[in-house]
């Protein structure tokens, strides 16, 4: 395994780091406040960030606006290449930077390594993309007239992006907005800024060595006073945010009064129904994963398992059997399944939690609880845990960012469907069961309500490829594959008379 300091040297992540980072230029006042990025793993000091100035924002926003007149002039399969060689260096650095996904993080070193993948996965989808960026043509009413649609890029592109995927989830977005035309200014979580000051030396790097080094990709590093001043930049079209309802209602706000464009990712409260068809093995795995994976702190992490009354009792005792083989520690030892939270403020909630579900009347049939201990000394830890509880209780509702499973029972798919949809949110969901009426009824419109409804998979783990987002409390956004893009850019429609004269649309006559 790597030691840390040799990661961050291999990473260039300096002991104190600056504010933000274009490719002109890079640097913090001297007067701003000095920010120790703990590790939630063992609590001590990674490094430290500088946060930027509203002044040092709007240096980065000049740049990056000067950059996009530049960069949009590139044919989109040129930035692509781009964007490939970037996807080289992501695999180049794949241990390095996932390790300290991991470290930063405190997801499973699995995770971390599979976060980078996701960002190679992204930069191949992109590079191809790059070739298509499609257009419909359709036929004129008019004699001698051509019709099409043509997509320009739109302009600066704001990702805040949160902890839990440090480092995917701006890929997502920023891969296909450079395709796109787009250049990019990154927020990322004040949680995790060190693995985006590596990104983005690895982007900036490849942007160099082309000869392009204008602030196509910009980072801005702060806390929520800049991500306001994106959401009210007019400078800046579209505002991808990541992160909880809460900051998806007040950047929604704010991007909404002028009139810009926003793409929502938000927050999830994902159930998986098993129903008396189903492969209990199966849902085994894919709850177990879903709910303990990144310590619960997934957007798509599984909440809530819907199970059938028939294979309940069964079920509920093959989850206190493997909760119990759930080894959680270091989470770079690769031997253990769970890491830390994210900060101890994240336990504080978690506690919070299991009171207030155990004050509705929740039936813990695995107790959850922080860890002590020397190897749990970062204060960080904590065990998942499974309750029994009922869907309207309050708790249940809302989205706890940690590994608190909630089990609900069910009597027939009606209810289990009802059920499922009966929250606020609506981003991931998924049946296990190897019948085809219920599968098919799930998917069907009568079915999940969800952005993703699979099955005989559970909750989390999507791949890059199909569009990732949620309905209602999630936001609406589309991220990453299938025709994501289209929201990185503007549609224009364009009509063409190549005739002698001057016919207008619905036979109107109108002669000089
Ligand atoms: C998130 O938690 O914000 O589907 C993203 C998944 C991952 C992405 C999660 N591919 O679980």
């Amino acid at each position: 395994s790597l030691a840390i300091s040799e990661i961050l040297d291999h990473l260039h992540i300096n002991d104190i780091n600056h504010a933000f980072s274009t490719g002109k230029d890079e640097g913090s006042s001297p007067d701003s406040p000095v920010n120790d990025i703990l590790s939630p793993v063992d609590g001590k000091r990674i490094a430290s960030v500088k946060f930027a100035t509203p002044a040092e924002y709007n240096t980065v926003v000049d740049i990056a606006a000067k950059a996009f007149k530049s960069w949009r002039q590139i044919p989109a399969p040129k930035r692509g290449e781009i964007v490939r060689q970037i996807g080289d260096q992501l695999r180049l650095n794949k241990k390095e930077l996932g390790t300290l996904v991991s470290y930063e993080m405190g997801k499973s070193l699995q995770e971390g390594y599979g976060e980078v993948q996701e960002m190679i996965d992204i930069c191949d989808f992109a590079v191809g993309l790059s070739r298509q960026l499609y257009g419909l043509t359709m036929h004129s009413e008019r004699p001698e007239h051509r019709m099409y649609e043509q997509y320009h890029p739109l302009g600066i592109v704001g990702i805040i992006s949160a902890f839990n995927f440090p480092v995917a989830v701006w890929s997502w977005n920023a891969m296909l907005a450079w395709v796109c035309g787009d250049v990019c200014i990154w927020k990322p979580s004040e949680k995790t800024p060190l693995t985006a000051i590596a990104c983005q030396h690895i982007a900036q790097d490849v942007f160099k060595k082309n000869g392009i080094d204008e602030g196509v990709s910009c980072l801005v590093i702060g806390d929520r006073s800049i991500g306001e001043l994106m959401a009210n930049d007019t400078r800046l079209p579209l505002i991808s945010a990541t992160g909880s309802t809460r900051m998806g209602k007040s950047v929604s706000a704010a991007v909404g009064a002028r009139l810009g464009k926003s793409l929502l990712e938000l927050g999830g409260n994902n159930a998986i129904i098993i129903t008396e068809n189903a492969d209990l093995d199966m849902a085994l795995i894919g709850a177990v994963f879903g709910a303990v994976g990144t310590a619960g702190q997934r957007c798509t992490s599984t909440r809530r398992l819907i199970i059938h009354h028939s294979v309940y009792d069964d079920f509920r005792q093959k989850l206190i059997n493997a909760y119990a083989q759930i080894k959680i520690g270091d989470p770079l030892d690769e031997h253990n399944h769970m890491g830390p939270l994210i900060d101890k403020d994240a336990v504080k909630l978690y506690l919070e939690s299991i009171e207030k579900c155990k004050a509705e009347g929740g039936n813990f049939v695995v107790d959850g609880g922080k860890l002590e201990g020397e190897a749990y000394a970062s204060g960080c830890y904590v065990k998942p845990c499974i309750a029994e509880v009922e869907n309207h209780y309050a708790i249940v509702q809302h989205e706890t960012f940690a590994p608190i499973l909630y089990l609900i029972k069910y009597q027939d798919l009606d209810e289990a469907i009802n059920l499922q949809n009966g929250v606020p949110q609506g981003l991931s969901s998924a049946i296990i069961t190897n019948n085809l009426r219920e599968a098919e009824t799930f998917l069907s419109f009568a079915g999940s309500d969800c952005g993703i409804a699979n099955v005989n998979i559970g909750t989390s783990g999507a791949e890059i490829g199909g569009a990732f987002g949620g309905e209602k409390e999630t936001g609406g956004g589309r991220e990453s594959g299938s025709d994501a893009w289209k929201v990185y850019m503007r549609r224009q429609t364009n009509t063409i008379n190549h005739s002698k004269t001057l016919p207008l649309a619905q036979g109107i006559k109108f002669d000089l």
